[in-house]
């Protein structure tokens, strides 16, 4: 079957039921549609330049034209310097902190996002760093996932001049192709206690597939847009003492799903639904399978509270038998 002309004449028949494969529930560059859904939208040469290589290689680099950039990255760095003592991080500063949430709104970043996805992007978390993470390579879809699949996407702020040495983040182009493994896929059961393992199984899947590592170097305010299952980690820091001050900001998009697949075994229905906050309004967005609503369900207790619900419950056991023992 030629796939391309078999596009071409669902397209041009835009009555037939076959039509509804424009509405594929899935990022319109990931569908086999997407070269002549391209041409019919008549974007600018630039704009279909950036998707062209977003869909082939699962990340784009843009520049973010911040207003102010020297200024701003200053502040970020000042302000959060005395929170990331111990951590090396600091997660959702945008709680706090204006010029961090100012980034994660960008207009240049939601205009992009509306391009490559075709959706209202949602900013729901952010992360700030002030040295390379040397993370394992990984994909995000063991954190963020979503059903539909694939609406989900990470973009990296460089804070400063991002070089070679500073353990700058690595990618695997083309990556996002191979299917988005949950810990089930792998063997492995699900829980935190199973990522290193996790972390070992893709190092040996980068080598077993021979993928080619991309190492990222940026400006000072340039940002990389990954896709969700795009495979991408931080480079060890060669100058010892060097900083590398970045802000990644998660997006997920409207209508969606959000769950964590690593605490998840969906396939038994065990979902571990996310409660996600848009960072542009403050407000909960609810999860929505097909469109309609699904009950936000509560996150699962942490080891540590459910540690302290069971002193709890333990007290008011003792409590209720020397009440017992009193009368
Ligand atoms: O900044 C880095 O080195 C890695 C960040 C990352 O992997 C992530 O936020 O998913």
């Amino acid at each position: 079957m030629d796939i391309q002309r078999t596009a071409a004449a669902i397209m041009a028949s835009p009555d037939s039921t076959e039509a509804s494969l424009r509405q594929m529930n899935m990022p319109w560059f990931m569908t086999p549609f997407f070269p002549t859904l391209l041409n019919e939208a008549n974007l600018p040469v630039a704009d279909r330049t950036l998707i062209e290589a977003f869909a082939r290689d699962g990340y784009a680099i843009i520049d973010t034209e911040i207003a102010d950039l020297d200024a701003v990255c200053t502040r970020i760095i000042n302000t959060l310097a005395p929170k990331y003592a111990g951590i090396g991080r600091v997660q959702d500063a945008w709680k706090s902190d204006n010029d961090v949430k100012m980034l994660a709104t960008l207009p240049a970043i939601d205009r992009v996002l509306r391009l490559f996805y075709q959706r209202d992007p949602i900013p729901f978390q952010t992360l700030n760093f002030p040295v390379g993470t040397q993370q394992h390579t990984h994909s995000d879809t063991v954190h963020f996932h979503s059903v539909p699949h694939g609406f989900m996407c990470g973009v990296w702020i460089a804070l400063e001049d991002i070089g070679e040495d500073s353990g700058p983040l690595h990618v695997y182009p083309g990556s996002h192709r191979m299917p988005a493994w949950d810990f089930h896929d792998l063997g492995l059961s699900s829980g935190r206690e199973s990522y290193a393992r996790y972390e070992n199984c893709m190092e040996a899947y980068v080598q077993a597939v021979g993928l080619k590592k991309h190492i990222v170097t940026l400006k000072k305010g340039q940002a990389v847009i990954w896709a969700a299952t795009l495979l991408h980690g931080g480079e060890p820091i060669k100058r010892a003492g060097s900083t590398r001050h970045s802000q990644v900001t998660h997006y997920y998009f409207e209508n969606c799903l959000y769950y964590t697949p690593m605490n998840s075994d969906p396939y038994i229905g065990k979902m571990h639904l996310r409660n996600i906050t848009d960072m542009r309004t403050g407000q909960l967005v609810p999860n929505r399978y097909g469109g309609r609503v699904i009950d936000a369900v509560p996150e699962p207790a942490t080891p540590v509270q459910s540690a302290a619900v069971a002193s709890k419950d333990v007290l008011k056991r003792l409590m209720e038998r020397a009440r017992r023992m009193m009368k």
